[in-house]
Protein backbone atom coordinates (compact mmCIF):
# COMPACT_ATOMS: atom_id res chain seq x y z
CA UNK A 1 0.00 0.00 0.00
CA UNK A 2 1.14 3.62 -0.98
CA UNK A 3 -1.54 5.03 1.24
CA UNK A 4 -0.74 7.24 4.21
CA UNK A 5 -2.82 7.89 6.85
CA UNK A 6 -3.51 11.63 5.72
CA UNK A 7 -5.10 10.21 2.08
CA UNK A 8 -6.86 7.04 3.64
CA UNK A 9 -10.12 6.54 2.26
CA UNK A 10 -13.02 7.80 4.53
CA UNK A 11 -17.03 7.76 4.45
CA UNK A 12 -16.53 11.69 4.70
CA UNK A 13 -14.80 11.73 1.76
CA UNK A 14 -16.23 10.05 -0.48
CA UNK A 15 -19.61 11.15 0.83
CA UNK A 16 -19.06 14.62 0.19
CA UNK A 17 -17.92 13.93 -3.15
CA UNK A 18 -21.31 12.09 -4.05
CA UNK A 19 -23.45 14.96 -2.29
CA UNK A 20 -21.35 17.30 -4.48
CA UNK A 21 -21.89 14.72 -7.89
CA UNK A 22 -25.20 14.61 -7.40
CA UNK A 23 -25.91 18.57 -7.03
CA UNK A 24 -24.01 19.22 -9.98
CA UNK A 25 -25.80 16.34 -12.08
CA UNK A 26 -29.14 15.47 -10.51
CA UNK A 27 -30.57 18.58 -8.44
CA UNK A 28 -34.25 19.54 -9.96
CA UNK A 29 -35.29 20.39 -7.10
CA UNK A 30 -38.76 19.73 -7.13
CA UNK A 31 -38.90 19.25 -10.65
CA UNK A 32 -42.44 20.68 -11.23
CA UNK A 33 -44.27 18.10 -8.67
CA UNK A 34 -47.48 19.28 -8.10
CA UNK A 35 -48.84 20.15 -4.61
CA UNK A 36 -51.58 17.07 -4.64
CA UNK A 37 -49.06 14.39 -5.32
CA UNK A 38 -45.94 15.87 -2.86
CA UNK A 39 -49.17 16.26 0.06
CA UNK A 40 -49.98 12.56 -0.60
CA UNK A 41 -46.71 10.63 -0.98
CA UNK A 42 -45.44 13.02 2.47
CA UNK A 43 -48.43 12.37 3.91
CA UNK A 44 -48.47 8.48 3.17
CA UNK A 45 -44.65 8.17 4.24
CA UNK A 46 -45.16 10.05 7.46
CA UNK A 47 -47.94 7.60 9.05
CA UNK A 48 -45.60 4.55 8.19
CA UNK A 49 -43.54 6.13 10.27
CA UNK A 50 -46.52 6.90 13.30
CA UNK A 51 -47.34 3.47 12.84
CA UNK A 52 -44.42 2.26 13.70
CA UNK A 53 -43.70 4.27 16.35
CA UNK A 54 -46.96 2.70 18.00
CA UNK A 55 -46.70 -0.56 16.94
CA UNK A 56 -43.35 -0.73 18.53
CA UNK A 57 -43.96 1.71 21.61
CA UNK A 58 -40.80 4.31 19.95
CA UNK A 59 -38.91 6.05 22.83
CA UNK A 60 -38.00 9.15 23.44
CA UNK A 61 -34.47 7.91 23.75
CA UNK A 62 -34.93 6.12 20.62
CA UNK A 63 -36.49 9.01 18.70
CA UNK A 64 -33.13 11.28 19.98
CA UNK A 65 -30.98 8.62 18.45
CA UNK A 66 -32.38 8.80 14.73
CA UNK A 67 -32.37 12.48 15.16
CA UNK A 68 -28.87 12.48 15.89
CA UNK A 69 -27.93 9.88 13.18
CA UNK A 70 -30.51 11.21 10.90
CA UNK A 71 -28.24 14.80 11.59
CA UNK A 72 -25.04 12.29 10.79
CA UNK A 73 -26.01 11.04 7.49
CA UNK A 74 -26.30 15.28 6.27
CA UNK A 75 -22.94 16.07 8.23
CA UNK A 76 -20.84 13.02 6.48
CA UNK A 77 -22.77 13.63 3.28
CA UNK A 78 -23.64 9.98 3.51
CA UNK A 79 -27.68 10.69 1.80
CA UNK A 80 -27.36 9.47 -1.70
CA UNK A 81 -24.98 6.03 -0.61
CA UNK A 82 -28.10 5.40 1.96
CA UNK A 83 -30.62 6.15 -0.45
CA UNK A 84 -29.10 4.45 -3.41
CA UNK A 85 -28.21 1.45 -0.90
CA UNK A 86 -31.56 1.34 0.73
CA UNK A 87 -34.52 2.97 -1.18
CA UNK A 88 -32.73 3.58 -5.18
CA UNK A 89 -33.87 -0.48 -5.69
CA UNK A 90 -37.11 -0.12 -5.46
CA UNK A 91 -37.30 3.17 -7.52
CA UNK A 92 -35.70 1.05 -10.46
CA UNK A 93 -38.24 -1.44 -10.51
CA UNK A 94 -40.95 0.95 -10.85
CA UNK A 95 -39.56 2.93 -13.36
CA UNK A 96 -38.83 0.30 -15.71
CA UNK A 97 -41.60 -2.36 -15.29
CA UNK A 98 -42.68 -1.83 -18.80
CA UNK A 99 -39.77 -2.82 -20.13
CA UNK A 100 -39.25 -5.72 -23.12
CA UNK A 101 -35.46 -5.46 -23.26
CA UNK A 102 -32.91 -6.04 -21.03
CA UNK A 103 -33.16 -6.28 -16.95
CA UNK A 104 -31.24 -2.83 -15.47
CA UNK A 105 -30.81 -2.40 -11.67
CA UNK A 106 -29.62 0.63 -10.18
CA UNK A 107 -27.28 3.59 -10.52
CA UNK A 108 -25.51 3.70 -6.91
CA UNK A 109 -24.01 6.90 -5.91
CA UNK A 110 -20.77 6.63 -8.11
CA UNK A 111 -21.23 7.45 -11.92
CA UNK A 112 -19.67 10.41 -13.43
CA UNK A 113 -20.40 11.66 -16.84
CA UNK A 114 -17.86 12.41 -19.44
CA UNK A 115 -15.72 9.47 -19.50
CA UNK A 116 -12.73 9.26 -21.94
CA UNK A 117 -14.15 7.60 -25.23
CA UNK A 118 -12.51 4.48 -26.54
CA UNK A 119 -14.29 3.66 -29.12
CA UNK A 120 -15.60 0.31 -30.42
CA UNK A 121 -12.78 -1.96 -28.95
CA UNK A 122 -10.30 -0.35 -26.09
CA UNK A 123 -9.61 -0.96 -22.68
CA UNK A 124 -10.58 1.59 -19.74
CA UNK A 125 -7.55 3.55 -18.60
CA UNK A 126 -5.64 2.05 -15.72
CA UNK A 127 -2.44 2.88 -13.64
CA UNK A 128 0.54 1.14 -14.99
CA UNK A 129 0.64 -1.39 -12.22
CA UNK A 130 -3.36 -1.69 -12.17
CA UNK A 131 -3.76 -4.58 -9.76
CA UNK A 132 -6.91 -7.23 -10.59
CA UNK A 133 -7.51 -10.20 -13.11
CA UNK A 134 -7.39 -9.06 -17.31
CA UNK A 135 -10.78 -8.92 -17.80
CA UNK A 136 -11.96 -8.74 -22.01
CA UNK A 137 -15.61 -8.15 -22.34
CA UNK A 138 -17.38 -8.50 -25.79
CA UNK A 139 -21.14 -8.01 -26.86
CA UNK A 140 -23.60 -6.54 -29.11
CA UNK A 141 -26.54 -3.51 -28.16
CA UNK A 142 -29.35 -4.15 -30.14
CA UNK A 143 -32.80 -2.94 -30.60
CA UNK A 144 -36.11 -5.31 -28.79
CA UNK A 145 -37.20 -4.24 -32.59
CA UNK A 146 -34.41 -6.26 -33.96
CA UNK A 147 -31.76 -4.57 -35.71
CA UNK A 148 -28.07 -3.82 -34.08
CA UNK A 149 -27.16 -0.99 -32.94
CA UNK A 150 -24.25 0.79 -34.46
CA UNK A 151 -22.75 3.65 -32.60
CA UNK A 152 -24.81 3.06 -29.15
CA UNK A 153 -22.46 4.28 -26.45
CA UNK A 154 -21.61 1.99 -23.68
CA UNK A 155 -20.41 4.12 -20.85
CA UNK A 156 -18.72 1.86 -18.08
CA UNK A 157 -17.42 2.55 -14.70
CA UNK A 158 -16.64 0.55 -11.92
CA UNK A 159 -14.14 -0.12 -8.23
CA UNK A 160 -10.12 -1.16 -8.79
CA UNK A 161 -9.25 -4.01 -6.70
CA UNK A 162 -9.28 -2.72 -3.54
CA UNK A 163 -12.97 -1.63 -4.04
CA UNK A 164 -12.31 1.80 -4.39
CA UNK A 165 -13.85 3.92 -7.18
CA UNK A 166 -12.04 7.09 -8.75
CA UNK A 167 -13.46 10.57 -8.32
CA UNK A 168 -14.53 8.86 -4.75
CA UNK A 169 -11.83 7.79 -2.77
CA UNK A 170 -8.39 9.81 -2.53
CA UNK A 171 -5.17 9.23 -4.73
CA UNK A 172 -6.67 7.79 -7.63
CA UNK A 173 -6.35 9.05 -11.48
CA UNK A 174 -9.28 10.95 -12.56
CA UNK A 175 -11.01 8.86 -14.79
CA UNK A 176 -9.14 5.05 -13.77
CA UNK A 177 -11.41 2.60 -14.44
CA UNK A 178 -13.95 5.16 -16.35
CA UNK A 179 -14.68 4.99 -19.93
CA UNK A 180 -16.85 5.85 -22.69
CA UNK A 181 -16.69 3.18 -26.23
CA UNK A 182 -19.43 3.19 -29.55
CA UNK A 183 -20.30 0.50 -30.93
CA UNK A 184 -19.47 -0.35 -34.37
CA UNK A 185 -20.96 -0.49 -37.48
CA UNK A 186 -22.75 -4.07 -36.43
CA UNK A 187 -23.36 -2.62 -32.90
CA UNK A 188 -20.57 -4.34 -31.64
CA UNK A 189 -17.95 -3.66 -29.01
CA UNK A 190 -14.79 -4.55 -27.05
CA UNK A 191 -13.62 -3.47 -23.47
CA UNK A 192 -10.52 -4.33 -21.92
CA UNK A 193 -10.64 -3.78 -18.25
CA UNK A 194 -10.08 -5.72 -14.44
CA UNK A 195 -12.23 -7.85 -12.57
CA UNK A 196 -13.37 -5.27 -9.83
CA UNK A 197 -13.59 -6.01 -5.78
CA UNK A 198 -16.67 -6.44 -3.76
CA UNK A 199 -17.48 -3.36 -2.32
CA UNK A 200 -17.88 -2.76 1.61
CA UNK A 201 -19.99 0.29 2.40
CA UNK A 202 -17.78 2.59 4.65
CA UNK A 203 -18.26 1.43 7.90
CA UNK A 204 -16.65 5.05 9.59
CA UNK A 205 -19.88 7.06 8.57
CA UNK A 206 -23.69 7.42 9.16
CA UNK A 207 -24.49 4.54 6.86
CA UNK A 208 -21.59 2.49 8.88
CA UNK A 209 -23.27 3.08 11.84
CA UNK A 210 -26.83 2.04 10.96
CA UNK A 211 -25.05 -1.18 9.80
CA UNK A 212 -23.52 -2.05 12.79
CA UNK A 213 -25.84 -1.41 15.36
CA UNK A 214 -28.65 -3.84 13.48
CA UNK A 215 -25.95 -6.54 13.21
CA UNK A 216 -26.18 -6.50 9.63
CA UNK A 217 -23.24 -6.87 7.11
CA UNK A 218 -21.46 -3.54 4.86
CA UNK A 219 -21.07 -5.50 1.41
CA UNK A 220 -22.26 -5.28 -2.46
CA UNK A 221 -20.73 -8.14 -4.63
CA UNK A 222 -18.03 -7.05 -7.36
CA UNK A 223 -19.97 -5.57 -10.00
CA UNK A 224 -19.34 -3.45 -13.22
CA UNK A 225 -21.86 -0.38 -14.06
CA UNK A 226 -22.76 0.37 -17.35
CA UNK A 227 -24.90 2.69 -18.90
CA UNK A 228 -26.49 2.07 -22.21
CA UNK A 229 -28.06 4.55 -24.93
CA UNK A 230 -28.85 5.06 -28.44
CA UNK A 231 -30.41 7.67 -29.86
CA UNK A 232 -34.63 6.35 -29.76
CA UNK A 233 -34.29 4.50 -27.07
CA UNK A 234 -34.64 4.35 -23.33
CA UNK A 235 -31.62 4.61 -21.20
CA UNK A 236 -30.15 1.22 -20.01
CA UNK A 237 -28.40 1.45 -16.51
CA UNK A 238 -27.57 -1.90 -15.38
CA UNK A 239 -24.51 -3.54 -13.05
CA UNK A 240 -22.68 -6.94 -14.19
CA UNK A 241 -21.80 -9.42 -11.33
CA UNK A 242 -19.95 -12.69 -10.90
CA UNK A 243 -20.76 -16.07 -10.62
CA UNK A 244 -20.17 -17.70 -7.06
CA UNK A 245 -19.84 -13.79 -5.45
CA UNK A 246 -20.69 -14.98 -1.48
CA UNK A 247 -22.82 -11.67 -1.59
CA UNK A 248 -25.09 -12.26 -4.32
CA UNK A 249 -27.44 -13.28 -2.62
CA UNK A 250 -27.81 -10.79 -0.25
CA UNK A 251 -26.35 -7.59 -1.39
CA UNK A 252 -26.90 -4.63 1.07
CA UNK A 253 -28.12 -2.62 -2.13
CA UNK A 254 -30.63 -5.77 -2.45
CA UNK A 255 -29.48 -4.74 -6.70
CA UNK A 256 -28.32 -8.28 -8.22
CA UNK A 257 -30.75 -9.91 -10.43
CA UNK A 258 -30.45 -13.53 -12.28
CA UNK A 259 -29.80 -12.12 -15.46
CA UNK A 260 -26.99 -9.75 -14.35
CA UNK A 261 -24.50 -12.43 -13.76
CA UNK A 262 -21.91 -13.04 -16.17
CA UNK A 263 -20.81 -16.12 -16.78
CA UNK A 264 -16.63 -15.83 -17.67
CA UNK A 265 -14.63 -18.10 -19.01
CA UNK A 266 -10.86 -18.20 -18.41
CA UNK A 267 -8.09 -17.35 -20.45
CA UNK A 268 -4.30 -16.91 -21.13
CA UNK A 269 -4.25 -13.97 -19.51
CA UNK A 270 -6.91 -13.57 -17.03
CA UNK A 271 -10.78 -13.75 -18.54
CA UNK A 272 -13.40 -13.52 -21.50
CA UNK A 273 -16.55 -12.90 -21.04
CA UNK A 274 -19.57 -12.03 -23.61
CA UNK A 275 -22.46 -9.93 -22.46
CA UNK A 276 -24.76 -7.42 -24.95
CA UNK A 277 -28.02 -5.48 -24.44
CA UNK A 278 -31.16 -5.07 -25.96
CA UNK A 279 -32.76 -1.72 -25.50
CA UNK A 280 -36.57 -0.57 -26.32
CA UNK A 281 -37.52 1.86 -28.46
CA UNK A 282 -38.89 5.27 -26.63
CA UNK A 283 -42.83 4.61 -27.58
CA UNK A 284 -44.94 7.68 -26.98
C1 LIG B 1 -21.69 1.14 -4.76
O1 LIG B 1 -20.58 0.87 -5.47
C2 LIG B 1 -22.87 0.96 -5.36
O2 LIG B 1 -22.85 0.48 -6.60
C3 LIG B 1 -24.05 1.21 -4.69
C4 LIG B 1 -25.34 0.95 -5.33
C5 LIG B 1 -24.03 1.70 -3.40
C6 LIG B 1 -22.83 1.92 -2.80
C7 LIG B 1 -21.66 1.65 -3.48
FE1 LIG C 1 -20.87 0.36 -7.35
Amino acid sequence: MTATHRDAPTAAGSGANATDRFKSDKTTQGAGTPPERVNLLAREVLSAVHETIRRHKVTYEEYNALKAWLIDVGETGEWPLFLDVWVEHVVEDVATEHRQGSRGTIEGPYYVPGAPEQGARGSVPTRADEPGTPLVWTGQVTSTDGPALAGAKIELWHADADGLYSQFAPGIPEWNLRATFTTDAEGRFEIHTIRPAPYQIPTDGACGKLIAAAGWHPWRPAHLHVKVSAPGHELLTAQLYFPGDEHNDDDIASAVKPELILEPKPADDGETVSYGFALDPVRN
